[in-house]
């Protein structure tokens, strides 16, 4: 199925410390994003970079949270732009760092909820992201959107969450790093946590399969969160928050394959790329070598493949 790419640059740079993911989106398209989507025959129109919407500033009762002001002014920028392409296409969010999910994730919610479907969520990430404005100890917000999506309370600063998605519709796979707060909160909740030890002992293909069985029986529309750390640090080096023992390059392709042929999936964020921290672009074109597994790049195409 040909598809109608939109390409929304998010350069934010705001939800951490470590200055550099606002050169993300100009990465993507220098490595060459456009070019390899079309390639694949889908037609792509690059929508340039978004900008936030202007705040005067916020203080907030947890000392340690730092630019809510200018995360909110993302939040409610990118979740406009995405509502509206969401309807028009298939958008793809170039980060910027994961913060810009607030906003993301906000816009193809509103717009899953105005088409009458329910929207899941896969989670590709060392982290899980599950922090409130109250828990945060870093009070970096990259580490929060989960909890926003999930309709978390704490969140008062931004827009009310548009339809938080349930906790049964949120998959998160390749996790190898949750704080205290973050693990109290997630326990008892019903979100699906395909950590590293469950990818070693099944694979990274059972669990995916059994999320994508539960999106097509409900006929849910998918957003795909991908975070450079979900990637081993020996492949990706472009990230401030490396973490040791994240995915191969062939588990990673071989998501992005399956993602492909499930046909399920209507929308993604490429987050956390610091191409600062990038070794002669490699972080940067091995995404953009993923998001091209995911919209239909096969090494070998024949049609039926082993399951
Ligand atoms: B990322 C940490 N949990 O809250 C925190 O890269 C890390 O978007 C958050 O997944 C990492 O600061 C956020 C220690
Ligand atoms: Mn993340
Ligand atoms: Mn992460
Ligand atoms: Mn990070």
């Amino acid at each position: 199925m040909t598809q109608k790419v939109i390409l929304i640059g998010a350069p934010v740079d705001t939800g951490q410390k470590r200055a550099g993911c606002l050169m993300g989106p100009a990465a993507y398209r220098v490595a060459g994003l456009a070019e390899a989507i079309s390639g694949l025959g889908h037609q792509v129109i690059d929508r340039g970079d978004v900008a936030p919407v202007a705040h005067e500033p916020m203080p907030h009762p947890n000392p340690a949270v730092h630019h809510l002001a200018e995360t909110v002014g993302w939040t409610e920028a990118l979740s406009q732009a995405g509502q509206a392409a969401a309807a028009e296409g298939f958008p793809i969010f170039l980060g910027g760092d994961h913060s810009l999910s607030l906003g993301s994730v906000a816009g193809v919610a509103a717009h899953a909820e105005s088409v009458g479907r329910p929207l899941f969520l896969l989670w590709l990430d060392a982290h899980t992201d599950f922090h409130t404005l109250q828990s945060t100890q870093s009070g970096n917000l990259h580490g929060t959107p989960v909890a926003y999506i999930a309709g978390r309370p704490g969140f008062d600063a931004f827009p009310p969450f548009p339809a938080p998605v349930a906790h049964h519709r949120i998959c998160m796979l390749g996790i190898r790093s949750v704080d205290d707060a973050e693990e109290a909160a997630l326990i008892p909740a019903e979100i699906e946590i395909a950590d590293m030890r469950v990818l070693d002992e099944r694979g990274i293909g059972a669990p995916l399969r059994e999320f994508l069985a539960k999106v097509r029986a409900e006929n849910g529309l998918l957003h795909v969160s991908l975070d450079v750390d979900f990637l081993d640090p020996s492949i990706a080096p472009a990230v401030g928050t490396t973490v040791p023992g994240g995915t191969t390059f062939r588990e990673a392709h071989l998501v992005m394959e399956l993602l492909h042929e499930s046909g399920l999936v209507s929308s993604l964020d490429l987050v956390e790329l610091n191409p600062f921290l990038d070794e002669r672009g490699r972080t940067a074109e091995l995404m953009v070598d993923l998001v091209a597994s995911l919209m239909g790049r096969k090494v070998f195409d024949r049609p039926t493949r082993m399951h």
